[in-house]
């Protein structure tokens, strides 16, 4: 029998005996089954809020550090040290894939993802072609070592999704009304789905790249999907999602499916393939669950800003969240979008002995 203080415990490396991640509460919980518990782990926990992250990336770039396998196990292995979260979350961008095939993509500080060379005709689409595991060795070897120091801790692998990752491209870095992005899609649909599909065919390869060495989940990153309306999302997106989920169905890894401001979209989004959707703060999780129907699970979904409430607002807050996610099919508890980088460390810390105080409701 799975022992509950485990994922507490030390990460310094499985031993024979110890329990296998398969048994681990985030993947219980992920595929629905009962829990002692609820599994908590936090996106972008790893990053600008520890000092212990800002002191290793003093002086070295972003993408060189995630082409950097000591770096990254050590980045990611910060926060679940910290914290004891049960899932720990690989350190990489969902843009790494598009610069390992040589998309001129910078990460620039304080502003994100910055793209040289914009894909905005047909020309363009040459230049996405398939990931395979000789474009991002340093990946696959991170991986496998983080998978024997992080012992029964779970390890969520990731990849940015078609939209989202399209929605870099096509803009040419972060966009606040993703206007080309969408006149693209509205007045070259043929030129849009051929996009999509590359960069479906991308998430593929890069998420397969980190299941076959090791992961115990994968996670979707929508983001920016959340800007579309229902029926858009389901002409433009949904079918490219769906290709990239459905190539893991059988891969015994549960998916994750994630996305902000998306209330409007969860059944789809769990229609795309999803064993998991994640929810953002907006939609109460047992509305979102409704909205998702049965035999799925959901993550999250505390407000990132909730951290900035006293400490009363705050319990309750997490206390509502935990509530609400055990009507659900299965519950991860996280923040409804990522890490925000004036977080206190000691509150993320607190949530996590609130979360395993609450037991599902
Ligand atoms: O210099 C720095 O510290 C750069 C900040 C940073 C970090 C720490 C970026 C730039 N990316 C990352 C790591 C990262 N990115 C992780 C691993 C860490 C973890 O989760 O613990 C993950 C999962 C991502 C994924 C990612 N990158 C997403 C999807 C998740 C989300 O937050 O919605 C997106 C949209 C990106 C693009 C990106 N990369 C970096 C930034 C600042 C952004 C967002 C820019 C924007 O607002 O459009």
């Amino acid at each position: 029998m799975y022992c509950v203080a485990v994922p507490g415990g030390e990460t310094s490396g499985a031993s024979v005996g110890e329990p296998e991640p398969r048994d681990a509460l985030f993947l219980r919980a992920c595929r629905g089954e009962p829990t002692e518990r609820t599994p908590v782990w936090f996106m972008r926990q790893a990053g600008r809020a520890l000092p212990e992250y800002r002191r290793l990336r003093a002086n070295i770039a972003m993408l060189d550090s995630c082409r950097d396998p000591a770096m990254v196990t050590e980045i990611t292995l910060q926060p679940v040290r910290r914290f004891r979260t049960d899932a720990a979350i690989l350190f990489s961008d969902i843009v790494l894939p598009l610069v390992a095939i040589g998309m001129n993509i910078d990460i620039v500080a304080g502003v994100g993802p910055v793209v040289a060379d914009p894909i905005r005709d047909r020309a363009a689409l040459s230049r996405l072609r398939p990931v395979t595991g000789d474009d991002v060795p340093y990946v696959a070897d991170a991986v496998r070592t983080l998978v024997g120091e992080l012992g029964p801790i779970p390890l969520i692998g990731f990849s940015g999704a078609p939209f989202t990752l399209a929605s870099y491209l096509v803009e040419g870095g972060p966009s606040r009304t993703y206007a080309r992005t969408k006149q693209l899609m509205y007045t070259e649909p043929r030129l849009w789905h051929e996009l999509l599909g590359r960069l479906a065919d991308i998430a593929i390869g890069y998420l397969r790249v980190q299941v076959e060495a090791g992961v115990s989940a994968i996670q979707l990153f929508d983001s920016w999907a959340g800007v579309l309306d229902e029926v858009d999302y389901r002409r433009y997106v949904l079918p490219h999602s769906e290709r990239v989920l459905g190539a893991f169905a059988d891969a015994g890894v549960p998916r994750i499916h994630f996305g902000v401001n998306t209330g409007e979209l969860l059944g789809a989004m769990a229609e795309a393939g999803a064993d998991v959707v994640g929810v953002d703060w907006r939609v109460p999780l047992d509305e979102a669950a409704r909205r998702i129907g049965p035999m799925r699970a959901v993550q999250g979904n505390l407000d990132p800003a909730a951290v900035f409430a006293p400490a009363d607002v705050l319990a309750d807050k997490v206390h509502d969240v935990c509530v609400r996610g055990g009507k659900a099919g299965g519950h991860v508890f996280n923040l409804g979008h990522g890490v925000l980088p004036e977080t206190d460390p000691g509150v993320l810390a607190h949530i996590v002995d609130l979360v395993h105080a609450a037991s599902p409701g």
